[in-house]
């Protein structure tokens, strides 16, 4: 490995040696840099590397709220401010009791090189808190995010840092964080949070961005392959916000989604999963995936029993993993390609080990990797900011063709630099090296800061 990227691992492993799921996004994006700093020996002197794997500014703060009994709780924040460089610090927050310091700056680091991606003029960033969402009734929800923004307003503003939503973070999430940022501002600054509900100033198709992202990306990338999507079966984990649009549009291309699940297990639906009632059962009532069964009765209900999740055992052409990060291991990733996989699409962040990754491109399996095939969000979200600028709203239609577009290029991108740096065909590779260049330029550029 060249000498000056093994200096900058090995710094990073030692001083966040505790910080698990951040050394191992560091470890991705770098170990596919190799010929990109081959070529720039100029990097190391002005410490590229090192300043970009050094967040600008990580807060945490104490978020006290009162629960349904009159019972003090008091949760984490988090909000890490990683990279200005290209835009203010862009990102969601992430609701739910894992989180931790590691979880927020891997993610916040991903984002850096997802959002340059976009092409548009978006940072990165992560936030977020260890409260869990969870069997908390709607005020509970609503006290908690005044009290998370009551602390959370000053860090943030629409030219300086813009959360939105990612796990246990939605439209309901947003609409009360926005309420007390307006109420303690005073001000009414629509681009201060993005993923809005479309009455105070969303944008339309952000709820259905990313999942529709994934698949255009897929899309994109099974065309490059002589391939397409319609009559695949695809199977698709979690049943959130990334996953229920992305088997919407899959659905729509015409394939055969047979499976979903949750954090509990997984349903298999030899008939072809039922979106409007998985939309009923998660986005109307909030219950598990399990009630799937009242319904259809023929399907079939497996429970989660150890590490790896029972969905990667089913037999699949697409799988389309839509939860969390490291949700398919090794193993899962030996038996989705002895079950003859030819496609993986990440719409989570990270939900494939370094092992699994390598263990598909090693068999020639397509990988689209997150930071590229979920791009789609965020690149909505900044274009739900620009129609905040602008005062004035795109239709469905608008959104979804820039959306589409967006995807197309990002897709692009990819495949010239995997090309160009001798490693066609891998699109994990190619979307870091695209990213990279462009974040590499606007530091240079900008000097030393
Ligand atoms: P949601 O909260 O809407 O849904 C999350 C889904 O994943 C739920 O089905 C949840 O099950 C499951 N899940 C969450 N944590 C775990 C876990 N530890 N183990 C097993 N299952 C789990 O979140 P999103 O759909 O928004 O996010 C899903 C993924 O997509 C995340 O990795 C997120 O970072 C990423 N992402 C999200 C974007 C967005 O715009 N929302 C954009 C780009 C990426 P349960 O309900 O049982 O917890
Ligand atoms: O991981 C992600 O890209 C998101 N959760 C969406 C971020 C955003 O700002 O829309």
């Amino acid at each position: 490995m060249n000498e000056y990227l093994k200096k900058v691992l090995e710094e990073t492993e030692s001083k966040n040696c505790s910080e698990k799921e951040y050394i191992q996004a560091v470890k991705e994006v770098l170990t596919t840099l190799e010929p990109v700093i081959e070529a720039h020996d100029d990097y190391e002197k002005i410490a590229l590397l090192e300043r970009m794997v050094e967040p600008e500014r990580i807060i945490t703060f104490r978020v006290p709220w009162v629960d349904d009994n009159g019972q003090v709780q008091v949760n984490r924040g988090f909000r890490v401010q990683f990279s200005s460089l290209i835009g203010p610090y862009k990102g969601g927050l992430r609701f739910h009791p894992s989180v931790n310091q590691s979880i927020m700056k891997f993610l916040a680091f991903e984002q850096i090189f997802k959002n340059a991606l976009t092409g548009l003029p978006i940072g990165g960033g992560k936030g977020g808190s260890d409260f869990d969402p969870k069997g908390k009734s709607d005020n509970e929800i609503m006290r908690f995010c005044q009290s998370f923004m009551t602390e959370l307003y000053r860090h943030i503003g629409q030219d300086v840092d813009v959360p939105a939503g990612d796990i246990g973070v939605g439209a309901r999430e947003i609409g009360y964080l926005f309420g007390q940022y307006k109420r303690i501002r005073n001000a009414y600054e629509g681009g201060v949070l993005t993923g809005k509900d479309i009455s105070y100033g969303g944008s339309l198709a952000r709820k259905e961005a990313t999942g529709y992202g994934l698949i255009f990306f897929m899309r994109e990338m099974l065309k490059a392959h002589k391939n397409c999507i319609c009559g695949k079966i695809v199977t698709i984990s979690g049943s959130g916000n990334v996953a229920i649009y992305a088997c919407e549009k899959a659905q729509e291309y015409g394939a055969k989604v047979v499976a979903m699940s949750d954090s509990n297990g997984c349903i298999y639906d030899k008939n072809g999963i039922d979106l409007d009632l998985i939309k009923q059962i998660k986005e109307v009532e909030r219950g598990r995936i399990k009630e799937y069964l009242r319904v259809h009765k023929d399907a079939e209900y497996i429970e989660n029993n150890g590490e790896d999740s029972p969905i990667w055992t089913i037999k699949t052409d697409i799988a389309l993993p839509c939860a969390t990060q490291n949700e398919v291991s090794l193993i899962s990733a030996k038996k989705l390609v002895e079950n003859g996989v030819l496609a993986i699409g990440e719409g989570a962040n990270m939900p494939c080990t370094a092992e699994a990754t390598e263990y598909f491109l090693a068999t020639n399996v397509l990988v689209a990797p997150a930071k590229a095939a979920n791009a789609g969000g965020v690149a909505t979200s900044a274009i739900e900011m620009s129609q905040n600028s602008m005062r004035f709203y795109y239709t469905f239609e608008e959104v979804e063709e820039k959306l589409d577009r967006i995807m197309v290029n990002i897709f692009n991108s990819c495949k010239n630099a995997a090309e160009k740096y001798g490693c066609s065909g891998n699109y994990v590779a190619g979307a870091n090296i695209a990213a990279f260049q462009k974040l590499a330029k606007a530091m240079r550029s900008q000097g030393i800061v």
